[in-house]
């Protein structure tokens, strides 16, 4: 069985493809979902999606994470800059994890520039769009064969 990883989405990231593409691009979720599953089947690694507008959803996610799962790959949208909880629950789950986000969070406003989870990240992709997503899984492969 080839070992599982998370990709997890989460506010507003289901309306990518219908607006403001100058910033998010024109690639909608599911385009972005099809991408990384074909990328991570190529890496021999099997990939479960998940996206919602909710903090606990997401909390709830993570949480069961714990069961299988081998590394998580995050754009926690908004709640990246504002979350202690969605850090506390990947902390406490111990399931590694690397942070997206599809723009350049630094050349953007200020309240962009910290993030709840980086310091606990194994590291952090921003501004590449869908390669990001993609870096993120290669990532998750090289960590999960050297692990
Ligand atoms: O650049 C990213 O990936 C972000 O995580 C996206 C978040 C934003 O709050 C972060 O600062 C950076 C926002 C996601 C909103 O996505 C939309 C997509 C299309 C149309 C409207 C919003």
């Amino acid at each position: 069985m080839p070992p599982k990883i998370l990709l997890i989405n989460g506010p507003n990231l289901n309306l990518l493809g219908t607006r403001e593409p100058g910033v998010y691009g024109s690639n909608t979720l599911q385009s972005i979902e099809a991408t990384c599953r074909a990328h991570a089947t190529a890496l021999n690694l099997e990939l479960e999606v998940y996206q919602s507008n909710h903090e606990g959803a997401l909390i709830d996610c993570i949480q069961a994470s714990r069961e299988g799962i081998a590394f998580v790959v995050i754009n926690a949208g908004g709640l990246t800059h504002t979350s202690v909880a969605l850090r506390d629950a990947l902390v406490g789950v111990g399931v590694p994890f690397v942070e997206v986000h599809i723009s350049n969070v630094y050349a953007r406003e200020d309240f962009r520039h910290h993030s709840f989870l980086s310091e606990k990240a194994v590291g952090v992709v921003c501004g590449l769009g869908v390669v990001g997503y993609k870096a993120a899984i290669e990532v998750a492969a090289e960590h999960v064969r050297s692990n």
